[in-house]
């Protein structure tokens, strides 16, 4: 045992480690979950609360985007909604005489868990230039602030409007809308960092950027591939479905560097053999390095063309483009070559490729473990040839699966939150509102960065989120946030981002999920859309934390009227009084949409179209599926050095921390650990189980990057390949190491080597 962790760190951060569990959910799940949920919001709004997450009548669960079930269960919620929920209704509060009692100074040598267990914030609050503390201040005077820096800005352009992913799709259709008006594309979100590698992979290939299956497609499949994603954790309903799929005779196959409870056996907390034994998912294990997947499936593309029958010629000759190109590419695929990018056994691979050919219906999910690499557009390229060589896609069973992550991500790219916006889609606006869209493309997350750093852009606008924490490269990015002349944040909760400011700020508090939401017409509800394009509506009962806040809607109307003024012919005010007229716009801008307020009315909702799943059509260049061609790519590990991924625990939404603990994976009350393989730590020196070390990332910037004081945890993850929690490792993710094309973090492969604390 060598050093400690660093002094003054403000969380009581001392992990204990009690090794990986084989199991997730069942009873301990529930009584977690209660306890958490009770501690927030006491007994009684407990019960109300939960009882109505994801009913036909209640809320959307701000947990996820998973989609719901057609016959719901009474409990239709997980442990990871549950926390969600009880962090949003939570009676704890943020008063004036909070912000009065710590200076902005103090609140930035807070850790994030701190920050969030303060509660729900209740005032807009005003950090004035050069003043030590946010002050109260009315609406009014907020919307006054903004207006005053928008008007004073050269261009537009020099204004970045972010969107995290729980803005409902009326919020976030008013909020482009907004952006458009005033002049500029520049709508980065949380998306640029998530799934924009999914959304570039498909559009280019399938003609969308959706996944292609819904939930029966699970229930129907042979073979479901789950690489890259801890559902588990990160989307626990899914696990339901995978076990629904597997009574149904399906099998699985999971492809991650780490072995993940959830993925090995599931104990269904909703029937009472679940919660004794459970259902063992995961039938083949293939326990890849990080960033080996795109050599895997290319790999298994080339056994698959060398096959007899395997490939579905008449689906290749009637509905793809580029056959003969990629086929000749994934021919030249090498074994030795993917034994090592993939650290995987020859025979592993093999047992994979035989039950691929054995399936007729295969879908393949993933996460955050393909699309966060250099190379992860390629990867994702490759998992759609690998699909479309068998018709895998546009046939019930099967499909490609982009498991998303925040409860609204997907809407809100529906609704045009996009920095790069489709010209039929500007068309659509302009047609419908009277104005000249801007049509220069405007900057995702790290170009917004670059530009607030370099002085180009001045005002930073928030509707949710934790840009600061989530974002990469923590020290470029909070000096370039520094820069501002404004930063403004929409949010239900403190955090890192309201006290790491530009030279003023303001935090408009707004309405959760979970609230009562009364306007001019009456009570409203909002709609999202899932991960697998359901559209429903949500609508929330619980009085609003505080009589103070104003609903997202609320808050774009009142400020476009504001900085618009007499320049905008929008009818901002009806909008903000009744919802349904903004659906109705979007009714006739967004395709799908027809006849929205009807359609929505109805218990579950709608489900959007998407030509390859509905007429195997592909709106593509070539109007056909494209299969694409690309050398091998895999991350390359210098000597004495692992690559990294930075992840979530079990006890956190994003940047949000519910606790110190990571239960499945057997760490207990502290966040600062490093996985390391035993062999590994052996070969590092000898670096014991419970030594600390700093994490000192390697770029090719030659900036050193560091994360002091890690606990080591010996832990069965692939050789070479290191874990650690996001976001407090974010500070070694360069700005600069992104994804070919999709520009998204690769913060699942940062090159880093282990230093031992004196
Ligand atoms: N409780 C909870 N739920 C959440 C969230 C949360 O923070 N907490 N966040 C939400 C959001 S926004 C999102 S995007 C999703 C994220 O959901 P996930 O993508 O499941 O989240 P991560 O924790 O980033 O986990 C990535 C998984 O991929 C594996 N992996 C990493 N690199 C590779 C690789 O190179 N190849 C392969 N095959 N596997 C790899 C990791 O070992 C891990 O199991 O979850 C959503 N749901
Ligand atoms: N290193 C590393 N970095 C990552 C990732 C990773 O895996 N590794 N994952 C990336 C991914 S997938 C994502 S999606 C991003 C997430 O990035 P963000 O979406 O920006 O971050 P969150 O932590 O989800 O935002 C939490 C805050 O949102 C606010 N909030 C919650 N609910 C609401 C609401 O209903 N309305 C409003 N207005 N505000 C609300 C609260 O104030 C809360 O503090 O992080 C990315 N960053
Ligand atoms: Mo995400």
């Amino acid at each position: 045992m060598a050093g400690k962790p660093p002094a003054g760190d403000p969380v009581q951060d001392a992990p204990q480690v009690e090794g990986p569990k084989h199991a997730a959910a069942g009873l301990p799940a529930i009584g977690h979950t209660l306890r958490m949920a009770q501690e927030q919001m006491g007994v009684r709004r407990t019960a109300l609360t939960l009882l109505r997450v994801n009913q036909k009548d209640g809320f959307d669960c701000p947990g996820c985007a998973w989609p719901e079930p057609e016959h719901r269960h009474k409990a239709e919620f997980c442990e990871n909604g549950a926390k969600a929920v009880a962090e949003e209704a939570t009676l704890r509060r943020v008063t004036p005489e909070f912000f009065a009692a710590h200076p902005v100074a103090d609140l930035a040598r807070r850790s994030g868990y701190w920050l969030g267990q303060q509660g729900r914030l209740t005032r807009p609050m005003y950090l004035a230039e050069g003043a030590e503390r946010y002050e109260p201040v009315t609406w009014e005077q907020a919307f006054d602030i903004v207006a005053d820096e928008l008007d004073a800005l050269g261009s537009p352009d020099e204004a970045l409007f972010y969107t995290s992913g729980r803005t409902s799709n009326e919020a976030a259709f008013l909020y482009q809308l907004f952006a458009r008006e005033f002049g500029t594309n520049n709508l980065p979100d949380c998306s640029n960092m998530c799934h924009e590698s999914s959304g570039s992979a498909l559009t280019e290939t399938i003609g969308i950027g959706k996944g292609s299956v819904l939930l029966e497609d699970l229930y129907k499949a042979d073979l479901i591939i789950v690489a890259g994603q801890n559902p588990g954790t990160n989307h626990p309903r899914m696990l339901s479905a995978l076990e629904k799929a597997k009574a149904n005779g399906a099998r699985i196959i999971t492809v991650n560097p780490l072995p993940e409870a959830g993925m090995e056996r599931f104990k269904n907390p909703q029937t009472p053999q679940g919660m004794l034994k459970g259902t063992a998912l995961t039938d083949l294990f293939l326990q890849i390095r990080l960033g080996g997947d795109q050599a895997l499936f290319r790999l298994l593309n080339k056994l698959i063309l060398e096959s007899d029958t395997a490939v579905d010629e008449e689906f290749v000759r009637e509905h793809t483009h580029g056959y003969e190109e990629f086929a000749a590419s994934a021919r030249a695929a090498d074994w030795d070559e993917t034994l090592t990018a993939t650290g995987l056994e020859r025979s592993r691979i093999e047992e994979a490729l035989a039950m691929v050919l054995a399936s007729k219906r295969t879908v393949v999910c993933w996460a955050m473990g393909l699309t966060q690499h250099k190379h992860a557009v390629p990867t994702i390229r490759e998992v759609v040839n690998f699909l479309l060589l068998r018709g895998n896609i546009g046939r019930p069973g099967a499909g490609v699966c982009p498991v998303r992550g925040h409860s609204n991500v997907q809407g809100d790219r529906t609704m045009g939150i996009f920095e790069r916006p489709a010209p039929a889609f500007l068309d659509a606006l302009e047609r419908e509102f009277g104005f000249a869209p801007p049509r220069e493309h405007g900057l995702d997350v790290v170009r917004a960065i670059r530009a607030l750093r370099d002085g180009e852009a001045k005002v930073f606008f928030a509707m949710g989120g934790n840009f600061v924490s989530a974002s990469p490269d923590t020290e470029v990015t909070e000096a370039a946030m520094r820069r501002a002349r404004l930063t403004v944040h929409v949010s239900t909760k403190l955090n890192r981002s309201h006290a790491v400011t530009g030279a003023r700020a303001l935090i408009l508090p707004t309405l959760g999920r979970t609230e009562r939401d009364l306007q001019g017409s009456g009570e409203q509800f909002v709609t999202v859309e899932d991960s697998m394009g359901m559209v429903h509506a949500s609508r929330g009962r619980l009085e609003p934390a505080s009589p103070h806040l104003l609903s997202e809607p609320a808050i774009v109307s009142r400020l476009a009227r504001r900085v618009l003024g007499e320049k905008s012919t929008t009818p901002w005010e009806e909008f903000e009084k009744d919802y349904a007229t903004i659906r109705d716009r979007i009714a006739r801008v967004v395709p799908g949409f027809e006849d929205f307020n009807a359609r929505v009315a109805r218990p579950g909702g709608f489900a959007l179209p998407h030509a390859p799943r509905d007429e195997r059509r592909f709106p593509t260049a070539t109007g056909k599926a494209n299969f694409t061609a690309a050398p091998v790519e895999y991350p390359e590990l210098p000597e004495g050095r692992l690559l990294l991924q930075t992840l979530r625990s079990h006890d956190q939404y994003n940047t949000t921390i519910y606790g110190l603990d990571d239960r499945y994976r057997g760490i207990k009350n502290g966040r600062r650990v490093v996985l390391v393989n035993p062999a590994d730590a052996r070969e590092l020196g000898g670096l014991a189980d419970g030594a600390y070390v700093d994490l000192v990332s390697e770029w090719q910037d030659g900036v050193e990057r560091r994360a002091p004081g890690f606990r080591v945890v010996h832990y069965p993850t692939a050789r070479g390949c290191a874990a650690a929690y996001y976001p407090e490792t974010n500070v070694l993710v360069p700005l600069d190491a992104t994804a070919d094309t999709s520009n998204t973090p690769a913060s699942k492969s940062v090159v880093v080597r282990l230093e031992a604390r004196p």
